[in-house]
C-alpha cells in the first residue's frame, strides 16, 4: 500500500484550527476539564472547559423557554433561521471541512461532504417548514370532520458521535427548529472544535434572523452532560447516534419517564454481488463503501456475500486495489484513507482479525499498521479484506474499523438468510443487473435493513430519504422523507358541526 507525503505537525494543526474558529467567530472555552485531540497526529490540541451540572441545568430550563416563543413563531418563519444556518455552513464549507478532518481524520473529499450534506439538509428543513402536513380523515358521523394537527414537540436533546461530528447535528437541528423544537446539543469528547464551530454558526443565524437566543445550546462534556439529557423529563426527545451499548442504556432510561427516543446505533452493513453484477461498478462501490472514511461510517460495508462462480475474480480484483489505497495524511488530496480516530479503535480491529483467523478466516489483503514511526500516538492502518467460511460471532459484530469479511453464497435465497443474520439491520445492498433478484432483494421477504441499495454500495446516502435501521440499529428514522414526525406530537380533532349530538360506533345515551 502505498502512503502518503509527510503528516503535518500538531502546531500545524493548532495553527488550522484557530484560523477556521477564528473565520467562523467562534472560540474555544477556558479550561483543562478535557482535551481536543488530532487522529492525525494522536496528539493533544487544546484543553477546554466541559459542562457542569449546573451549565446542563441552565441549558435544559433556557432551551425549555425559549420553546415556548418559538411554538408560537410560525413554521415558515422558524425556516428562515434554518436557511441562513445554510447560508453561513455554504460560506464556511471549507473551515468546516478542515475542522472535520483535524478532529475525525476524515480526507478532504469525504470532510466536505459532510458540510454538503448538512446544507442540503438545510435546504431540506427550509421547504419542511411550509409542508407540514396533517390529513383530513373521513368521518363516519354526518356534520363530522376528523383531522390530524402537528405541534410542536418540546426540547430535542442530541447526542452525537465522532464520525459524522456535524452532518447528524444537523439532520437533527433543521428539521427540530423547522418542527418547533429547541435543541440542546451534547456532541461526542472526541470533537468539542466542530461543535463549537456549528453552535457558533447556528447562534450567528439566530441574531440575524431575530430568533430565541437560546433555540440551541451545546454542552460540551462526558457522558454524564448526556445521561442528564437522557433523564430529563423536561427534554421531550432525546435522538441519540453511537454503539448498541450505548442504545441500550439510552433507550430504556428514557422510555421509564415516558419521553421519546430516536436511536441510530451500530450497524453490520452486507452487500450481496450476484453473478450478472457490473464488475467495474462492483469493485468501485464495494471499496469506497468498505475502505472509505477508514471504515468508520455506521454505513459502512462490513459483509461481503458472493456468488460463488465470480467469487475468486472479485476477491482478486478488490485485492488489488486494497494494496493500492493511499493512507496517510487526510489533508493530502492523493489520501483515500485516513487515521483510526484512536489507538483503541485500532487495538479493536487487530484483537477482531486475530479472533477471526483464529476462526478459519484468512487475511487477504491488509490489516498492518501504517506510519507508527512517523505518528507513535496515531492509529493509521491498512483496510482488510478477510475471507471466511461462515458468520462466526466475530462477523456478526460490529468492528468499528476498515474489516470487509467475505462470504460466498450459491442460491440467493442463501445469499439473503446470511445477509439477516446479524443483530444489526441498517444499510444493504445488492449488486446484479438481474430485475427480479434486484426487486427480491427490496421485498419483504429480502433485505431486513431500513437502507437497501441496488447497484450502490451501502454508505453515502442521501439526506432526501429517511435515515435509520432496525434490530439493533434502534429503529429511528432521522433526515428526510417524513422522519419530521419524531420531532413533532400530533392530535387527532373530531369536529362536530352538524348542531346535534352523535355518538361513534351507534352508541346511545341519554
Ligand atoms: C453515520 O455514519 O452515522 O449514509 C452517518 C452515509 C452518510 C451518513 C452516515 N450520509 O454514509
Amino acid at each position: 500500500m502505498t502512503g502518503t507525503t509527510a503528516l503535518p505537525t500538531t502546531d500545524d494543526l493548532r495553527t488550522r484550527v484557530r484560523a477556521s474558529l477564528r473565520r467562523v467567530g467562534a472560540s474555544i472555552p477556558e479550561g483543562s476539564d478535557f482535551r481536543a485531540r488530532s487522529p492525525i497526529t494522536g496528539e493533544d490540541l487544546f484543553g477546554l472547559g466541559a459542562a457542569t451540572a449546573a451549565d446542563a441545568e441552565d441549558a435544559v430550563a433556557a432551551a425549555r423557554e425559549a420553546f415556548l416563543t418559538w411554538r408560537t413563531t410560525p413554521a415558515p418563519r422558524r425556516g428562515e433561521l434554518v436557511r441562513r444556518l445554510g447560508e453561513l455552513l455554504r460560506d464556511h464549507q471549507s473551515d468546516l471541512a478542515d475542522l472535520i478532518t483535524v478532529e475525525a481524520g476524515k480526507i478532504r473529499s469525504e470532510a466536505l461532504g459532510e458540510v454538503q450534506e448538512m446544507i442540503d439538509i438545510c435546504d431540506f428543513a427550509v421547504g419542511l417548514s411550509r409542508q407540514l402536513y396533517g390529513r383530513t380523515i373521513a368521518s363516519e358521523r354526518p356534520g363530522h370532520r376528523l383531522a390530524e394537527t402537528w405541534h410542536p414537540l418540546g426540547v430535542v436533546g442530541v447526542i452525537s458521535a465522532f464520525n459524522f461530528p456535524a452532518a447528524v447535528w444537523s439532520w437533527n437541528t433543521a428539521v427540530a427548529l423547522a418542527c418547533g423544537d429547541t435543541v440542546v446539543w451534547k456532541p461526542s469528547e472526541l470533537t468539542p472544535l466542530i461543535s463549537l464551530a456549528c453552535a457558533g454558526l447556528l447562534s450567528r443565524a439566530a441574531r440575524d434572523t431575530g430568533a430565541p437566543r437560546d433555540v440551541h445550546r451545546l454542552l460540551l462534556g462526558d457522558r454524564t452532560v448526556g445521561e442528564r439529557l437522557v433523564d430529563d423529563p423536561r427534554v421531550a426527545l432525546v435522538s441519540a447516534t453511537g454503539s448498541t451499548r450505548m442504545g441500550r442504556e439510552v433507550g430504556p432510561r428514557v422510555a421509564a419517564r415516558f419521553g421519546r427516543s430516536l436511536l441510530e446505533l451500530g450497524g453490520n452493513n452486507a452487500a450481496v454481488v450476484a453473478p450478472s453484477a457490473d464488475p467495474d461498478l462492483a469493485v468501485q462501490g464495494i471499496v469506497f463503501a468498505a475502505a472509505g472514511t477508514a471504515g468508520q461510517r455506521c454505513t459502512t460495508l462490513r459483509r461481503l456475500i458472493v456468488h460463488r462462480d465470480i467469487a475468486d475474480t472479485l476477491v482478486s480484483r478488490l485485492t488489488a486495489a486494497y494494496t493500492k489505497l493511499p493512507i496517510g495524511d487526510p489533508f493530502d488530496e492523493n489520501t483515500l484513507v485516513g487515521p483510526l480516530i484512536s489507538a483503541a479503535a485500532l487495538d479493536g480491529m487487530q484483537d477482531a482479525l486475530a479472533r477471526v483467523q483464529a476462526q478459519g478466516g484468512e487475511i487477504l489483503a491488509g490489516g498492518d499498521r501504517r506510519l507508527a514511526e512517523a505518528a507513535p500516538r496515531a492509529a493509521y492502518v491498512e483496510p482488510a479484506l478477510v475471507r471466511v467460511g461462515e458468520q462466526t460471532d466475530v462477523v456478526r459484530r460490529e468492528t468499528f474499523a476498515p474489516i470487509l469479511y467475505v462470504l460466498t453464497y450459491e442460491t440467493l435465497e442463501e445469499a439473503i438468510t446470511l445477509h439477516n443474520d446479524v443483530p444489526q439491520g441498517l444499510s444493504s445492498s445488492i449488486f446484479t443487473r438481474d430485475q427480479q433478484e434486484a426487486e427480491f432483494f427490496l421485498s419483504a421477504e429480502g433485505s431486513d435493513c431500513g437502507i437497501a441499495n441496488v447497484n450502490i454500495g451501502t454508505s453515502g446516502a442521501e439526506i432526501g430519504g429517511a435515515f435509520g435501521g432496525e434490530k439493533e440499529t434502534g429503529g429511528g428514522r432521522e433526515s428526510g422523507s417524513d422522519a419530521w414526525r419524531a420531532y413533532m406530537r400530533s392530535a387527532t380533532n373530531t369536529i362536530n358541526y352538524s348542531g346535534r349530538l352523535a355518538l361513534a360506533q351507534n352508541v346511545s345515551f341519554l
